[in-house]
């Protein structure tokens, strides 16, 4: 399949056609989400972690102006490697396009382009959100609100605790997107197990996210996502005070530096990463590397699901 506007790979379009699994990983997490040259290492092995689970990856990012959709090794070097690269949300997708430029994309970018390749399950870390001091700066992420109209199913650890993670749920309510726990109530800290705030819904299985995907399809009138929250496992999560510590520590130095807007996050991420001795970078890959094999699961199951 070749679309004007998109270029989705051989590999993809195959199983797309087929009605086979396919997986859909953002680039922002490889550009900006993580250091180098591990960002690299990482982007393949989240690629094998979805083939080992029987679906195809299909990893998304903007280059030369083309949204594509599955990137070959070239062009997953670009994306972890290229200087000054951009992070791409929604609203960047007709500049990018229109400029011909090229930049990673979040969430909300890479959840938009996936649904129009047809691709339903996406796995990623975690998602934007509301941030700290909103009603200051009115920081809350468009994944939000491309998430609120969007039809996809994300697997997530939930969203960083260095979002306002009540506000966030709140959020995420009032803007009709469902959310469910993956075998808990609590919905994940990301680095953390459990953040503390509970949600309406368990499942346990991936059959059960298929299940609920197929409703949201028969039910038809809502073309919101499913959020599947799955948190990394306790005995592998962040040390809960050293995490509390050295968050409080970055969010002040993000204050005085005066970093807002779209480089809050990675500048967080990055302070996060230093001030645990890289024990934020285990926890983060952890959730991630989970969260990318539950997707597969929950496309294999959506792929089976008649
Ligand atoms: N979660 C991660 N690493 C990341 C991000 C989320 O573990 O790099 C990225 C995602 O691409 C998400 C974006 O969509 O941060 C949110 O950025 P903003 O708050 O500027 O919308
Ligand atoms: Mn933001």
């Amino acid at each position: 399949m070749s679309r004007r506007d998109m270029h989705v790979s051989d590999e993809v379009a195959e199983a797309l056609a087929a009605g086979r699994p396919v997986v859909a990983l953002e680039s922002t997490i490889i550009s900006h989400g993580l250091p180098q040259p591990r960002n690299l290492q990482v982007a393949r092995e989240l690629e094998d972690v979805v083939r080992r689970g029987g679906a195809v990856p299909a990893t998304i990012a903007v280059l030369d102006g083309v949204p594509h959709v599955g990137l070959g090794a070239d062009q997953l070097e670009r994306i972890a490697t290229e200087p000054g690269l951009r992070k791409l949300g929604f609203r960047d997708l007709a500049p990018a396009a229109g400029l011909r430029a090229s930049g990673a994309t979040t969430v909300s970018a890479t959840s938009f382009i996936a649904a129009r390749a047809g691709v339903r399950v996406f796995g990623t870390g975690g998602l934007g959100g509301v941030h700290r001091g909103y009603t200051q700066v009115q920081d809350e992420s468009a994944d939000i609100d491309t998430l609120s109209r969007t039809r996809i199913t994300v697997v997530c650890a939930g969203v960083k605790s260095i979002l306002d993670v009540p506000a966030t749920l709140q959020r995420l309510e009032t803007r009709q997107v469902t959310v469910v726990g993956y075998r808990t109530g609590e919905f994940p800290g990301f680095y953390l197990h459990t953040s503390g705030e509970p949600i309406d819904w368990r499942i346990e299985t991936p059959a059960e996210a298929a299940g609920i995907m197929r409703a949201q399809d028969e039910l038809g009138g809502l073309d919101s996502a499913l959020i599947v929250a799955n948190p990394v496992p306790l005995d592998r999560q962040l040390d809960p005070a050293l995490h509390d510590r050295v968050l409080a520590e970055g969010l002040r130095a993000a204050e005085e530096k005066g970093v807002t807007g779209q480089a809050i996050t990675p500048f967080l991420l990055d302070y996060l990463v230093n001030g645990t001795g890289g024990a934020s970078l285990e926890a983060n890959l952890t959730a991630v590397r989970g969260n990318v094999g539950l997707a597969a699961e929950i496309a294999v199951a959506w792929a089976g699901r008649d």
